[in-house]
């Protein structure tokens, strides 16, 4: 045949192919048949020597241009055929097929320890307030008894934010606006984030959480007290646990103790956890001392109270044997999804 009619005919039969082409895999049939090694066109290309010498520049060219144009139509309608299944197979949904679970996260255990204090002092009586992170120094200073020179206030112990304002550095803030707006009886737990500018380690964090507790009436004892803070040790770290307190000094309480527990890990031995002494200092507190009943105008004649202070990280590091307190902060779901 006329090298010029068979290239019109292949062109013609390859446009009638892909009119009746709605499949994927027929498209690509029809591909191979027309411009695969052995397909149509090659097949006229390898003719070319036996044509007449005259007609071989003219049929090499029209059948190039040929192969350039059935690949972009064979693109083009692939191209509509995979539209098309895709809104297919979306537009169809099958309400049988299970559905996909959603990740659920589980408390954090800084949580879980702030839960389990907050629920033991709730059982005893206590209400829990939460104030202000960013503090005037007037709250988180002087009410509390804490003098201009006193160490705690120089930068490298206290984070100044503009002025006369601090991150507060303890949750004591809320005890004295709590004094401020309510007269005694005043009996409640202040759980929050303070903050103190230490170089992060295992043990040491600028941000770390702390329940502070307040009791105010006419007739509470340093015997109250030892009684609450009993009562706590054994609820949170079990009934055998033993419980001393040690002469301290804090500028708002006066006495002030702090508060070791015995050992869990040796039963008081001495071992690694409790650096051989078998004790493990837990928690500070004391009597308030008078200057801060002052600073809220409660009448010091009539009114004393007890107030005591924990480290959380501290608890949940005893509780479940956590080393390393930066753990807390990393957001590492193999570390969190322990404490479920
Ligand atoms: C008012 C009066 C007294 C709160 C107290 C402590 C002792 C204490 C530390 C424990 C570890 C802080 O997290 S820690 O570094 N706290 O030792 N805190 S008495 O006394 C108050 C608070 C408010 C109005």
């Amino acid at each position: 045949m006329d090298p010029a009619k068979l290239l019109e005919e292949i062109s013609k039969d390859f446009g009638l192919s892909l009119e009746s082409c709605n499949d994927i895999r027929r498209l690509e049939e029809i591909r191979t048949d027309y411009l695969g090694r052995k397909g149509k066109l090659n097949l006229v290309l390898k003719d070319i020597p036996s044509f007449a010498p005259e007609e071989r520049k003219e049929v090499g060219s029209r059948a190039n241009l040929l192969k350039d144009d059935f690949s972009i139509r064979l693109d083009a309608l692939k191209f509509e055929l995979e539209k098309k299944l895709k809104s297919e197979t979306t537009g169809s949904l099958d309400v049988t097929l299970p559905g996909v679970e959603p990740g659920i996260g589980t408390r954090h255990p800084l949580t879980l320890t702030i839960n389990r204090i907050c629920d033991i002092f709730v059982s005893l009586g206590f209400e829990i307030a939460e104030g202000p992170e960013i503090e005037s120094e007037f709250y988180n200073f002087e009410a509390l008894n804490i003098p201009l020179d006193h160490p705690s206030r120089d930068a490298f112990d206290t984070f100044y934010v503009k002025g006369k304002y601090v991150l507060r550095s303890h949750t004591s803030n809320v005890q004295i606006r709590l004094m401020e707006k309510n007269e005694p009886p005043v009996q409640a737990i202040m759980p929050g984030r303070v903050y103190r500018p230490d170089a992060v380690d295992a043990s040491h964090s600028f941000m770390f959480h702390q329940v502070e507790g307040l009791l105010v009436s006419e007739t509470v004892r340093f015997s109250d007290l030892k009684g609450i803070l009993m009562n706590f040790c054994k609820s949170m770290f079990g009934p055998d646990i033993k419980m001393r307190m040690r002469p301290h000094f804090f500028p708002f309480t006066e006495p002030s103790v702090e508060v070791d527990i015995s050992c869990a890990n040796c039963a008081g031995v001495g071992c690694r956890v409790c650096s051989g002494n078998g004790w493990l200092e837990i928690l500070g507190a004391g009597m308030v001392n008078p200057k801060v009943f002052e600073a809220v105008k409660y009448d010091t004649s009539k009114y004393r109270g007890f107030a005591f202070g924990m480290g959380v990280e501290r608890i949940a590091m005893l509780l479940y044997g956590i080393e390393d307190i930066r753990l807390f902060y990393e957001n590492d779901v193999r570390f969190l999804r322990q404490f479920a």
